[in-house]
């Protein structure tokens, strides 16, 4: 059985691609900070063997030490899905909250990296990295400043890694999600339900079963078959700025 180790499963995109990979016939580490949603997802995906590690990504010595206490059944890694990270406020850059700049910049870019760290010395020929990006790592738009650049950052480490894991025959891809209608919003702007529902008011965004549906069907194309980078928007959205909305 292969093995997909997935950051951020506890909920969103994460979540959902435990489930659509799950279905595929992989076995699951499923990591992130909410231990009792992690426990209830391997409930869910029963009898799907699942092993949970909880550590926040920003934490390189809890990455390291978690990886490091994988059991032996699933301490080869197959497929690994960068999922974790978060925007946290979009205002200008003159009144930015470092605080939120230092979350997106350690979450997004540096828990990827601790991660790839860890991870990679079980990884092998054939394996495949997917990084979850964003449309906001593509296109500048005001006020996504340093969430913009901390996904810019995710897609030239994408097309780094991709050269450097070239001799190992590891896979590294991007896919760069528009509009998803997830926690993501909530998260954004701390709570503020109302202005979290007006980014989806009136679009049919993506699910993040839509975007888990395209990453199972990424890792599972034949060995020699590299999807290096997908962009998915809704029907609704043409650019990141650039939406249909009805009503
Ligand atoms: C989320 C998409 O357009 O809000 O990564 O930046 S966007």
């Amino acid at each position: 059985m292969k093995t997909a180790f997935i950051t951020g499963a506890s909920s969103g995109i994460g979540r959902a691609t435990a489930e659509a990979l799950a279905k595929s016939g992989f076995q699951l580490v499923v990591t992130g900070r909410r231990r009792e949603r992690l426990d209830a997802l391997a409930q869910e995906l029963a009898p799907t063997p699942v092993h949970i590690l909880t550590f926040d990504v920003r934490d390189r010595a809890a990455v390291d030490a978690a990886v490091a206490t994988l059991p032996a059944e699933f301490g080869h890694i197959d497929v690994l899905i960068n999922n974790a990270g978060n925007a946290h406020g979009l205002s200008p850059i003159q009144d930015g909250d470092p605080t939120d700049w230092d979350a997106m910049l350690d979450g997004n870019v540096k828990g990827l990296l601790y991660v790839s760290r860890a991870a990679l010395p079980r990884m092998g020929e054939g394996g495949f990295i997917v990084n979850v990006g964003s449309i906001a790592g593509h296109e500048a738009y005001a006020n996504g400043n340093v969430y913009c650049a901390s996904k810019a950052a995710v897609e030239m480490l994408t097309r780094t890694m991709r050269l450097d894991l070239l001799p190992k025959g590891i896979r590294v891809a991007e896919i760069a999600p528009g509009m998803v209608e997830t926690e993501f919003s909530e998260v954004r702007f701390k709570g503020d339900e109302e202005r979290a529902a007006s980014v989806y008011k009136g679009v049919q965004a993506l699910q993040a079963a839509d975007i888990a549906d395209i990453i199972q069907f990424m890792v599972t194309r034949p060995p020699h078959v590299q999807i290096a980078q997908v962009i998915v928007f809704p029907a609704a959205q043409a650019a990141a700025t650039a939406v249909r909305r009805e009503g």
